[in-house]
């Protein structure tokens, strides 16, 4: 690492660490973070039951990157990101109740239960999805850069993806034209370590992947993903530069997932070894919030415990709600194909 990236990670270290004394923001973050584990909990139990079909993967162990970044976006901003979309959907703030009848196939889910698990949507918050296709939504994200900034506004796309996603040609292009046009596009690469059972120095000819950056004369950047506070410090940098600047930023969070790619794969498959697992489990992104937030006096185990209990019972609610939504008509299969513009 060169001196001055050094220098710039140094300088979000530091200037994250003064932001954690706020114990009512860190209520907020611990909150949020909880409600995507307590969540994605009970969506392993219902696929388990059957309740949800098709593809599911959990965000479980990356928390802290998508309430950490979406805590430093403005109601009107932007945000899209892959199939693995659950945790960033609730973080957004869409409802639990929306997400989870989604999950459910029922019609009272966000997209009407004809997207599921890969596809949440809502406009409401501004959230883009949910994609399947790796890589496929990048170019999505520079289009909207483009429309901010062709229209005048001043609001930013936050596009999360995976490190698998820096290979695919669509990346490439993308990238390079937010670079060229200077979108106001924070990329956010969740580098994970796999792309379902590939590891990172399987896949890539560089490790450190936001160096990738330099080659659309980009501003980029590495933190921790399971520190709240070092996300939020790098995202927020990228989003001043995004919105007052219209300089687009690549920033690659460090995370890990603690369950398998999918549904479909054991916790810790044959790809990793179960020592590192056990190691990354080790700075649980909640554990970590949560033990700061004891030791500096801002949360009290009864706290904890209502906080916990009052989560699980939205997520019931969410469930309850769910299994009550009716499942659309055959009919409606030809509902939502095409976007009728003459109206
Ligand atoms: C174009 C394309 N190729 C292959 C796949 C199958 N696939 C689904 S997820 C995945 C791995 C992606 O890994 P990464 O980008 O690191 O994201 P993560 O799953 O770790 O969040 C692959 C290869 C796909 N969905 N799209
Ligand atoms: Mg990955």
């Amino acid at each position: 690492m060169t001196a001055t990236r050094t220098e710039k990670k140094r300088k979000s270290d530091s200037a994250a660490a003064t932001q954690q004394g706020d114990p009512t923001l860190n209520l907020e973050l611990l909150r949020s973070m909880l409600l995507q584990r307590r969540f994605e909990e009970r969506c392993a139990e219902a696929y388990a039951l059957g309740k949800i079909g098709g593809f599911c993967h959990l965000y479980i162990g990356q928390e802290a990157v998508s309430t950490g970044a979406l805590s430093m976006l403005r109601p009107d901003d932007y945000v899209i990101t892959t199939y693995r979309d659950h945790g960033p959907a609730l973080a957004r703030g869409m409802t639990p109740r929306a997400v989870m009848a989604e999950l459910f196939g029922r019609q009272d889910g966000c997209a009407r239960g004809k997207g599921g698990s890969m596809h949440m949507f809502d406009t409401n918050t501004n959230f883009l999805g949910g994609h399947g296709i790796v890589g496929g939504h990048v170019p999505i994200a520079t289009g909207v850069g483009f429309a901010i900034k062709y229209r005048g506004g001043d609001q930013v796309i936050v596009c999360f993806m995976g490190e698998s996603v820096v290979n695919t040609g669509a990346f490439h292009e993308a990238l390079n034209m937010a670079g060229l046009w200077k979108l106001p596009c924070v990329f956010i690469i969740e580098n994970n370590r796999y792309g379902m059972g590939t590891a990172l120095e399987r896949a890539s000819a560089i490790h450190d992947i936001y160096e990738r950056g330099a080659a659309y004369n980009m501003p980029r950047n590495q933190c921790d993903g399971q520190d709240v506070f070092a996300v939020r410090q790098a995202v927020g940098e990228a989003v001043e530069r995004a919105r007052k600047e219209q300089i687009p930023t690549l920033l690659e969070v460090r995370t890990y997932r603690f369950m398998g790619h999918s549904m479909s794969d054991a916790v810790s498959g044959t790809y990793r070894p179960k020592s590192e697992l056990e190691e990354y489990m080790k700075r649980d992104p909640i554990t970590l919030l949560r033990t700061h937030m004891q030791e500096a006096g801002q949360l009290t185990d009864e706290q904890l415990q209502k906080l916990d209990e009052e989560l699980k019972a939205i997520v019931q609610d969410s469930w309850d709600f769910a299994e009550s939504s009716p499942e659309l008509p055959v009919e409606a299969l030809y509902e939502d194909v095409y976007a009728d513009t003459t109206t």
